[in-house]
């Protein structure tokens, strides 16, 4: 049965375009790469943001943060004609919104309030014909909200097939992986569900301009569903890695030597513990399982707080490692939410670093990013904190805490370590 239902939700890919012109709302992680792939197969693309700075910058084809390679693209659709930025929007074939979803209050809810913002600001331009396509990440019933928000603004279209005055709504999660997004955008299956079959369709059509993998098809409802079941499988399986190293600390054990060992069984795959969870996705889309389904989602809800408690727990240890010293200095590599990137939100690393700051004010914390040329605001306003370079950082340390598995940091010199204290929250050194 389920191979059956697999093979009738797949649709081949067309590799047509019959969209001319499309507008990409929020340019950033996803929403710029999404827009420079569009136009360079030859789609005249409007990418619109809310900051100016951002505008300018791609204007003048430069990438406002750091993707491996997606500058080349980025220049050459900008210096093509192709991809033109703008602050406001502007009547196209096709709509992709992009914009950020966050978690609000206790209750763990999903903030819509940029998803409104964009359409309200697009439905003046919308056309009978038009797609509309919400990639960013939402609980279950979003993308049916957005598309009634809009029948509110433009009660003069419809959203039913067949309808002269119809449009067309559609939800595609994006799921690519910052730091490898040139690869993963075109390569990626994707997921893709309409309101309706005409709304699915024409998002399958809009997506198979440039992505060569799958696109599985269902309805909306499923789509939102599909991406955050992604997000929360890998935070409940990093939370069992985490709760690992807890329970290997208390036992004498060495947490990677332990999952390497397990991992050697044919159905056994643990993920690798670390300092927590960050990035704006995995720490966050949970949530939205857990508000949307609260009584229901118990483990989902228990990994959220396994993996929130564990920057805490780190902060204790170097706490524990300095008790004894007069005039501690930490040297902390990484405050990156993970390895070899420069993006700093949600970052277990950065909360680490403050935390330890706060909570210990006798010692001195050198912060060790080689992807940021300066700490953000709420490390830099701290006194016991500054950044270095990682030879003088470790040299004038007493410990090293090891936060973000950057390349340069596994390529540190064990002789730089001598007889320092080490705590190494991802496991990538064995200089014992
Ligand atoms: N982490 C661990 N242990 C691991 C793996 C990751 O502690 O074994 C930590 C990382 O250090 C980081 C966090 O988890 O702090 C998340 O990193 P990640 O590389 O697992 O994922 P993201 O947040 O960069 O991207 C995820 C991806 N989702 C999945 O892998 C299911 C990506 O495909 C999504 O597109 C992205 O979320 C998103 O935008 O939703």
């Amino acid at each position: 049965m389920g191979g059956i239902r697999e093979e009738l939700l797949r649709v081949e890919n067309p590799n047509k375009s019959t969209f001319e012109t499309v507008c990409v709302v929020g340019l950033g992680y996803i929403g710029l790469p999404t827009a420079a792939f569009i136009a360079s197969k030859g789609v005249k693309v409007t990418g619109v943001d809310v900051n100016p700075d951002f505008v300018e910058r791609i204007n003048r084809g430069e990438v406002p943060f750091v993707e491996l390679g997606l500058d080349n693209l980025v220049r050459s659709v900008v210096e093509r004609g192709l991809l033109t930025a703008r602050s406001t929007q502007v009547p196209a074939d096709a709509y992709i919104v992009c914009v950020p979803t966050p978690v609000r209050g206790e209750n763990h809810e999903v903030d819509t309030k940029f998803i409104n913002a964009a359409v309200e600001a697009m439905a003046p331009h919308l056309s009978p014909g038009a797609l509309v396509v919400l990639e960013s990440t939402s609980p279950p019933g979003t993308t049916r909200e957005m598309a009634q928000l809009i029948i509110e603004r433009r009660p003069d279209l419809s959203l039913n097939d067949g309808d002269e005055n119809a449009i067309s709504v559609a939800h595609c999660p994006e799921r690519v992986l910052p730091g490898r997004i040139m690869e993963e955008m075109e390569s990626n299956d994707r997921v893709i569900g309409g309101l309706t079959p005409r709304g699915t369709q024409m998002a399958v059509d809009l997506y198979s301009t440039f992505c060569t993998a799958e696109l599985l098809t269902t309805d909306a409802t499923t789509a939102e569903m599909a991406k955050l079941t992604e997000n929360s499988f890998r935070d409940v399986n990093i939370a069992f890695a985490n709760e690992l190293s807890l329970i290997c600390d208390r036992l004498g054990i060495d947490v990677w030597e332990l999952i390497e060992l397990a991992n050697h069984h044919p159905r056994v795959n643990i993920l690798q513990p670390g300092p927590g969870v960050g990035g704006h996705c995995i720490a966050v889309d949970p949530w939205f399982i857990v508000s949307s389904a609260p009584e229901e989602s118990k483990l989902i809800r228990m990994a959220r707080n396994v993996n929130n408690d564990k920057p805490q727990w780190v902060v204790d240890k170097v706490t524990e490692a300095i008790e004894s010293l007069e005039k501690p200095v930490v040297s902390a590599l990484g405050i990156a939410f993970k390895n070899d990137i420069a993006d700093l939100r949600e970052s277990p690393s950065r909360h680490i670093v403050r935390q330890l700051a706060e909570e210990n004010p006798r010692a001195e914390i050198r912060v060790v990013e080689p992807n940021v040329g300066e700490l953000p605001n709420d490390l830099k306003v701290l006194k016991n904190v500054r950044k270095q370079d990682l030879d003088e950082a470790v040299a004038d340390s007493d410990i090293v805490l090891l936060l973000v598995n950057h390349r340069e940091f596994l390529a540190l010199d064990p002789s730089m370590i001598g007889a320092k204290t080490v705590i190494d929250t991802k496991g990538v050194w064995n200089f014992g």
